[in-house]
């Protein structure tokens, strides 16, 4: 039986992807390159300094101290921490809150499993922290997804076993991620890239309660 939600923060619950991409592109460009959109898709679900590792590989960009990685990455994550400090709940993505709510309702527990450091802030600016009985995400975890640390310390948090619960991902490293951690997965976004999910939607306004079920 299922007994807990576990939610994916970026591309689940909100669109930051695009805060994501002007930020690292603004560095790529001070750097004297460029990437496209269709690169960007490669950086979801993936942490802070796995992104930038990648840009620098686009960029051929190489020899460059950690001391200088970590300016890099401070630097992108300034200006990504100003929009994101603009943000409003109106930026949630249809269907996530009403989804959440209804989980609750129904007695299931619910938590947030993100690699991202700005989790906090993010839950602040869209007022979703009293949706969560747990938060899990970049600031307490050591292994990046597919490694299921994020999402097995989220179920230990709730008191559920991984088997009792479902993740929603938007990310091919967080479905990996979630079945390597033993819990069932719905994808949101093309079946053709979330191959090996449960069950696959388009975002959580497609979701509901009775499809949890059939998983
Ligand atoms: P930060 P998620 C991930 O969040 C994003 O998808 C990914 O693009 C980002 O690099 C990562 O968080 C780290 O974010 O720089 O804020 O720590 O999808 O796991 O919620
Ligand atoms: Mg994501």
């Amino acid at each position: 039986d299922i007994k807990a939600c576990i939610f994916d923060l970026d591309g689940v619950l909100v669109d930051t992807a695009v805060y994501h991409y002007k930020a690292w592109k603004r560095l790529a460009n001070e750097l004297g390159f460029d990437f496209t959109e269709h690169q960007n898709e490669q950086l979801k679900g993936v942490s802070r300094m796995a992104s930038l590792d990648l840009i620098l590989g686009w960029g051929d960009v190489t020899n460059l101290s950690p001391e200088q990685k970590n300016e890099l990455a401070d630097r992108k994550n300034t200006w990504y921490t100003e929009m994101i400090g603009q943000m409003t709940p109106a930026e949630i993505l249809p269907g996530a809150k009403q989804f959440v709510i209804a989980c609750r309702e129904a007695g299931l527990k619910t938590a947030i499993g993100s690699a991202s450091k700005n989790t906090p802030t993010i839950l602040q600016k869209l007022e979703l922290n009293p949706l969560f009985d747990a938060v899990v995400d970049g600031n307490s975890v050591s292994a990046p997804k597919p490694d299921p640390e994020v999402f097995l310390k989220g179920a230990e948090d709730l008191g559920v076993s991984p088997a009792q619960c479902v993740v929603f991902e938007d990310a091919v490293a967080g479905i990996q991620a979630a079945i390597n951690g033993g819990m069932k997965t719905v994808g949101i976004g093309s079946p053709d890239v979330l191959t090996k999910a449960d069950k696959v939607i388009s975002g959580l306004d497609k979701m509901t309660l009775e499809m949890l079920a059939s998983l």
